[in-house]
């Protein structure tokens, strides 16, 4: 068995960028074992269920999407290595310290898939990490190609966590022990994708090509459909198993749901490192200039064979 310390230990080569980011990756992990000890242990029932307030993007907030996002910041906070962050719960950038030692920034969505929680489903926690360009924070140079790490965690039947760092994508498992060990240390997408995944209730409000897109894919005797409807399962799943997950822009209102900055970007960087492709708003993901902390934009990732360019 290697422990995170172990993999960490035998893969830093010690300079200042290995030495922060996986820093960082501790620490994201120790805040997921805090979130997973919540999860799992039945006393804290009283922490489940909606909190009151919405949040910035007119969604219930749920009293565990707070606690998440309280949990990650005070890690930031003591890490002495992080600057801004940027959390789908945050209506404003969260300045942790400006010091030049401070020179990462992080975009979070705490606990993705909340309005799973109540019905035992798997939800999951993202990260992208970025250097820091500049003293002013510039939102259009944090496009998602130059983050240096992305990160998930999923809380389902286990706690998984998944890195893209250093040209590779690796997962562990939380042990019985309470400590990450490694179950892959390089994931590729497989050459067989399994799954499309999708939300087919939106079908008629999506634009003629990406009907005809899903309409081609429910053909293909190779693919069958799953969604979970918790962004990090629907991906992880997919991940593993190969296949093609979208969630396109809706054509009356022109909108799409899911975050550039701390869904979208995060997840593309993996899924590219694990050899796919990633798509939104008819670009490549991780290349689009972003506009504001919030975006939101139409998603379509997976095995490169099968992924296609549409909005
Ligand atoms: P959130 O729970 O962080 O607000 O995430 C939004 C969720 C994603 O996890 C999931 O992929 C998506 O909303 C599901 O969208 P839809 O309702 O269109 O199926
Ligand atoms: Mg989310």
């Amino acid at each position: 068995m290697i422990s995170l310390n172990d993999y960490i230990n035998q893969n830093s080569d010690n300079s200042d960028q290995d030495k922060s980011i996986f820093k960082i990756i501790s620490q994201i992990s120790d805040g997921i074992i805090q979130i997973s000890k919540i999860l799992y242990a039945p006393k804290n029932i009283n922490m489940f269920g909606k909190e009151g307030s919405k949040n910035i993007h007119g969604e219930k907030v749920e009293k565990l999407d707070l606690i998440a996002t309280n949990i990650f910041l005070d890690y930031f906070i003591k890490s002495q290595l992080i600057s801004d962050v940027i959390c789908e719960e945050l209506d404003a950038i969260k300045t942790i310290d400006t010091h030049s030692s401070n020179k990462y920034i992080i975009m979070m969505d705490p606990l993705d898939g909340s309005s799973n929680i109540d019905v035992s489903v798997s939800i999951g926690s993202i990260f992208g990490v970025w250097e820091k360009e500049s003293d002013d924070f510039v939102l259009r140079s944090y496009t998602g190609d130059k983050q240096v790490m992305s990160m998930y965690a999923v809380y389902g039947p286990n706690t998984v966590i998944v890195f893209a760092f250093k040209n590779r994508v690796c997962s562990f498992i939380l042990d019985e022990n309470t400590q990450f060990v490694l179950l892959n240390e390089n994931i590729e997408l497989p050459t067989n994708p399994m799954y499309y995944s999708t939300n087919e209730s939106n079908y008629d409000n999506w634009t003629d090509s990406i009907k005809s897109y899903v309409d081609v894919l429910k053909q293909d005797k190779n693919l069958t459909q799953r969604y979970v409807g918790s962004l990090v399962a629907d991906f992880h799943r997919n991940l593993i198993k190969g296949g093609v997950f979208l969630n396109p822009k809706h054509k009356v209102s022109n909108r799409a749901k899911l975050r550039l900055m701390y869904e979208a970007n995060p997840l593309a960087n993996i899924i590219e490192t694990a050899g796919g492709k990633s798509f939104s708003n008819g670009q490549e993901t991780m290349k689009l200039i972003p506009e504001n902390i919030h975006q939101s934009v139409s998603l379509i990732m997976g095995n490169s064979d099968i992924v296609k360019n549409l909005e």
